[in-house]
């Protein structure tokens, strides 16, 4: 745990002279350490230590988000758009990154009036997250895809996440393997259909765009009429598929249960969120997404939801070294409550297919 102390140091290197009245951790994320600080003037900002062995180029991850950070706001300026971006300090030194007893720190400027969202059951909120994220594909369309570092490489590449899973399931101990036994069975019984998006990456059939990479409900803010106003957490932010950008909107956004949920029976897909979200998405990008994005985007929700249950197998079978865990077995219901949305999915991809043909043409 870091201190008030320690937190006004940073701060200081980030050029905030006046002393913090208070700080509260935010414990949404599984990987890095955010905190919101509160000076004695009351101004607020979000100190950040970004986890350098997730990403082992931290500046290069500040570069991505700082590039499309600025981009954003020029264009939001310039359109006069109600949406912000992040803006994120610089140290007395002038980078954007704080080397601190052996971590890496950032500072943004708190966004006022904002709220974020754990959950909903509200179309006209599923639609406004739709709108925001597709607003952010749109407007990072203007920029140069190579001005961008791919930082985690593979992200959301099923073969090397496989790869990793078979590493992680031979080095694991035998009560965790018995434990998670159907779950790996699950796995390995679906990794052949969800390589196909690869496949049609590696036949250069999917353009490469600029995405954000972890579209989750959680990383909006909304405004105090729940109108969308930001897109946060651009740690992620790289060249990628804005298939995996819908889908992962989809499976945070859509589903009925949180994807850490151990109650995971009946999980599904709610489809008028589903097809709210799609109004949102479509408005923003129909124009930009070319025809075989647009017949992918189903497929474009299982792959994901089937990475991320095998990505949290797979640290479950690795004792739980990369995700923030809770409780012994969080990893595993994490894992469970995906599959088991996938499941579900499965069986709801026709209605699916129909509501995306509807809004995506
Ligand atoms: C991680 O830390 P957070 O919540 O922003 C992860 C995402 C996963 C997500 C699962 C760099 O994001 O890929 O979708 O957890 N980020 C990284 O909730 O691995
Ligand atoms: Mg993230």
């Amino acid at each position: 745990m870091v201190t008030e102390i320690e937190l006004e140091t940073i701060g200081r290197a980030f050029g905030i002279k006046t002393p913090f009245k208070k700080h509260e951790a935010l414990t949404s994320g599984h990987i890095n350490d955010t905190y919101l600080v509160t000076q004695w003037n009351d101004e607020k900002y979000i100190v950040q230590r970004l986890n350098h062995l997730v990403f082992p180029n931290i500046h290069a991850v500040m570069a991505n988000k700082v590039l499309v950070s600025t981009h954003l706001q020029k264009q939001y300026a310039h359109a006069a758009s109600p949406y912000q971006a992040v803006s994120f300090l610089k140290t007395t030194q002038n980078a954007y990154v704080y080397f601190y007893k052996n971590t890496y720190w950032n500072v943004m400027l708190y966004i006022p009036n904002a709220v974020t969202i754990q959950t909903t059951k509200n179309p006209d909120i599923t639609q406004e997250a739709g709108k925001l994220y597709g607003d952010f594909i749109f407007r990072t369309s203007g920029i140069k895809i190579s001005s961008l570092d791919v930082t985690l490489p593979k992200f959301h590449d099923v073969s090397w996440r496989f790869t990793q899973f078979n590493t992680a399931l031979e080095q694991a101990n035998n009560q965790r393997k018995k434990q998670a036994q159907e779950t790996i069975n699950f796995a390995q019984t679906h990794v052949v259909a969800m390589q196909k998006i690869e496949q049609l990456q590696a036949h250069n059939k999917i353009p490469i765009r600029i995405t954000h990479n972890d579209t989750k409900l959680t990383n909006i803010l909304f405004n105090a009429n729940y109108k969308g106003l930001a897109v946060i957490d651009l740690d992620t932010v790289m060249p990628g598929s804005v298939l995996f950008d819908f889908g992962d909107s989809v499976r945070s956004i859509c589903a009925t249960t949180t994807e850490d949920d151990p109650n995971e029976a009946g999980t599904h897909i709610n489809l008028e969120l589903y097809s709210a979200f799609c109004t949102g998405f479509a408005s923003q990008v129909n124009t930009l997404l070319t025809p075989t994005e647009k017949a992918n985007l189903v497929l474009g929700v299982q792959t994901l939801i089937y990475i991320m249950g095998l990505r949290f197998v797979t640290d479950f079978l690795n004792n739980d070294t990369y995700y923030k865990t809770r409780y012994e077995n969080h990893n595993l219901d994490r894992a469970n409550n995906q599959f088991a949305l996938l499941k579900s999915v499965f069986a709801q991809v026709e209605a699916m297919e129909r509501i995306t043909q509807k809004h995506f043409r």
